[in-house]
């Protein structure tokens, strides 16, 4: 309460010799003389954009240096080695731009400042520049932009056939996966299916069901393409894997993809930074509501025979929740226990 009022004794007082400031000047003018001269106000600007130039500039290098490795990830996909090399061209030609149009912007404004007896040069229009700083950022940016399309082109290519195919959903405020099981197929959904425990509203009637499974954790293969199927059960959500440059919208009612190969499994990459700890994580890039920041989902990236082992070992989602056997027409009942893995004794 007390910083509440302060705060706001300090915002009255500025404000008051804002009022005092303008009405000293409206009186002045109101006296006729408004061949008004700056002053100090007019140095004391100039001295403030320098320091906000070099404090800005300053910032920006020490940010940039300091925390490096935490927006520069180490890469464990094939596609993250272009868009990176795409990510750092970017960076370093807007970049540079950026740089010197702030210097120029905020040193001109001090160099050029206001001084009795000197009048600026009219200098209403030139043709050759003109032309030279419309054309030369219109070749850098569709450069830029070919080259992105075309790294765009590739990651949203078709994937090959024998492509791991892993459903993604999320929904508020969880990642769920699901894996088609060994018939190779995903079994249907429905969103008038979803209740607590059927989080993907699968379809029981659909022979394509029995067998999908939906582990904690998500597996993927190194050296294998991964194409994931997105959705959302509600809102936007957003599928970021940072270490995979993979980053892709998940939306209510319609499916997008990304495809990716990791390059590393999980423990190369412990290995690598010296920390057994390490997990791959999925998070949510779309601010989605109230938990979105629990939205973090561990992918484990295995060798392909490790993979392979692990998928055999998951078990149907109709095997763990045996209830919904029940939704399952008579006459499909004993090819879906087949199919689940589920035994007479386990019931
Ligand atoms: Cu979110």
């Amino acid at each position: 309460m007390f910083n509440i009022l302060l705060v706001a004794g300090i915002l009255l007082v500025i404000g008051i010799l804002i009022l005092m400031f303008r009405l000293s000047v409206l009186v002045d003018i109101s006296r006729g003389k408004d061949d008004l001269k700056p002053g100090m106000s007019n140095k004391v600007n100039g001295m403030l954009l320098m320091v906000f130039l070099i404090g800005g500039l300053g910032w920006l290098i020490w940010y940039s240096w300091a925390e490096f490795d935490r927006y520069n990830l180490p890469l464990a996909s094939k596609h993250g080695a272009e868009t990176d090399q795409l990510f750092w061209i970017t960076t370093a030609i807007t970049g540079f731009v950026f740089i010197l149009t702030n210097i120029l912007l905020f040193y001109f404004s001090f160099r050029y400042q206001h001084k009795e007896g000197h009048r600026a040069k009219f200098f209403p229009h030139n043709d050759r520049l003109e032309i030279i700083w419309t054309v030369l950022p219109a070749i850098v940016l569709t450069i830029l932009v070919a080259k992105g399309l075309i790294v765009w082109g590739d990651v949203m290519a078709k994937a090959p056939d024998d492509a791991e195919v892993i459903e993604v959903m999320g929904y508020q405020f969880a990642w769920e996966a699901r894996y088609p099981g060994k018939d190779n197929a995903f079994g249907e959904y429905d969103y008038k299916l979803i209740d607590g425990a059927n989080t993907f509203g699968l379809d029981l009637e659909n022979d394509a069901s029995y067998d999908d499974f939906s582990p904690l954790e998500i597996h993927i293969p190194k050296g294998k393409t991964v194409l994931f199927r997105i959705r959302a059960r509600d809102v936007l959500h957003s599928v970021y894997l940072p270490h995979f440059r993979v980053k892709m919208d998940a939306v209510p009612g319609m499916q997008t993809v990304f495809k990716f190969e990791a390059t590393k499994t999980t423990q190369e990459m412990r290995d690598e930074l010296n920390n057994q700890e390490f997990n791959y994580e999925m998070a949510c890039a779309e601010i989605c509501g109230r938990g979105h920041f629990s939205m973090r989902k561990i992918l484990v990236v295995d060798e392909l025979e490790d993979y392979e082992k692990w998928k055999k070992a998951q078990r149907a989602w109709l095997k763990l929740n045996p209830d919904y056997l029940s939704k399952v027409p008579p006459n499909k009942k004993e090819a879906a226990m087949v199919k689940a893995g589920i035994n007479k004794e386990d019931l």
